[in-house]
């Protein structure tokens, strides 16, 4: 027997590739549900080789569906997750609504399985922010042998990090630089984003920092370690889709590079691509589609103590967001609901 699913937001971007997931990685699915908001009601979306409908959520009836992945954002989440909740579906939320919520496990299945047996305080279990999702992968292992004391992260976030509007803005925009009367100007971005990078990810905070460079912080904190200090630049490049990160690692012991990268090459979740030859590393256009996430130009920081230096490159549609969910669905059958 297996389970009864709904994805919540199936028409965009991330709904869309948690039905893809859902499907190759063979998820035992008895029934699915495929809902959007009246906007995009009666909308067809692919689950595998079946042709779904979309059903409107408003009207939905969760009572009697085992699990819910919600990619709607937090506004419609805030309405309707509870809803869920309450009907006995447990929701597995990929907005940033209830990731600092001390009841509710936010959870990446390489780093913290067993946090996910926490659901039942409120049966929702929350994704994070794509960014901190293939950081965390790339920590943890290393924490586990060494002790992370500091993070110092810069990333490189692709534009669909933004949604569908972000994906049309760099395409309509790059377009424009070359066909007179098709200019376009920034409406989405703060700055034009073709042919151009903003060191700006959603709102400022009062210290100066960004939101996403707060959520690396915060969200790196609850899911590996409170005791890791993080310090995030979060910029946002003209690259459609796949997210890249400079990572500065300092630890309370010394690691030798060479035992990094073994450490690196045994860990799941990660793929290391590091050969030190013109173009022996990855770049996002080459994770496009896949699981892992990758980790290239691993080396010695000599200018502190106990410092490693690496790249780590992601789909975050997948591992950052709808591969995650996934992932989290299939920690909570094995550890939990046991169908299937
Ligand atoms: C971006 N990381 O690239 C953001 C998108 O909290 O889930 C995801 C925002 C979130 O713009």
């Amino acid at each position: 027997m297996g389970y009864k699913v709904v994805v919540a937001g199936a028409t965009g971007n991330v709904g869309r590739e948690m039905l893809n997931i859902l499907a190759e990685r063979q998820f035992p699915v008895d029934e699915i549900a495929a809902l959007a908001s009246r906007r995009s009601l009666g909308t067809e979306v692919s689950f595998g080789d079946k042709t779904l409908t979309t059903q409107d959520i408003e009207q939905f009836d969760f009572a009697g569906w085992d699990i819910a992945l919600f990619a709607i954002g937090s506004d419609a989440t805030k309405k309707y997750a509870p809803i869920a909740a309450a009907a006995g579906c447990v929701v597995i939320d990929n907005s940033s609504l209830y990731r600092y919520d001390p009841e509710i496990p936010l959870v990446v299945p390489e780093v913290n399985p067993e946090a996910v047996d926490n659901y039942t305080k409120k049966n929702i279990i929350a994704n994070p922010n794509c960014s901190t999702a293939q950081m965390v992968v790339a920590l943890k292992p290393l924490h586990d042998r060494a002790k992370i004391k500091r993070v110092v992260v810069s990333t490189y976030q692709s534009v669909s990090g933004a949604g569908k509007e972000g994906m049309d803005e760099l395409w309509d925009q790059t377009k424009g630089m070359y066909v007179p009367g098709q200019e376009k100007e920034a409406s989405k971005f703060q700055k034009q984003i073709a042919f151009n990078v903003i060191p700006q990810i959603d709102v400022f905070m009062e210290d100066g920092t960004t939101k996403e460079e707060w959520k690396m912080v915060v969200e790196t904190k609850k899911i590996v370690d409170p005791s890791i200090k993080v310090t995030a630049t979060c910029v946002r490049v003209p690259v459609f889709v796949g997210h890249s990160e400079a990572i500065n690692i300092e630890f309370e012991e010394f690691l030798d590079e060479e035992e990094a990268r073994d450490i690196l090459r045994e860990a799941p979740g990660i793929m290391v691509i590091d050969k030190r030859e013109p173009g022996g590393y990855v770049t996002p256009i080459e994770c496009v589609g896949d699981y892992a996430t990758f980790i290239s130009r691993i080396r010695q920081d000599s200018t502190i103590e106990n410092g490693i230096n690496l790249w780590c490159v992601s789909d975050n549609l997948r591992k950052g967001a709808a591969l995650n969910a996934v992932q989290i669905a299939e920690t909570l059958g094995k550890r939990c609901l046991k169908k299937g």
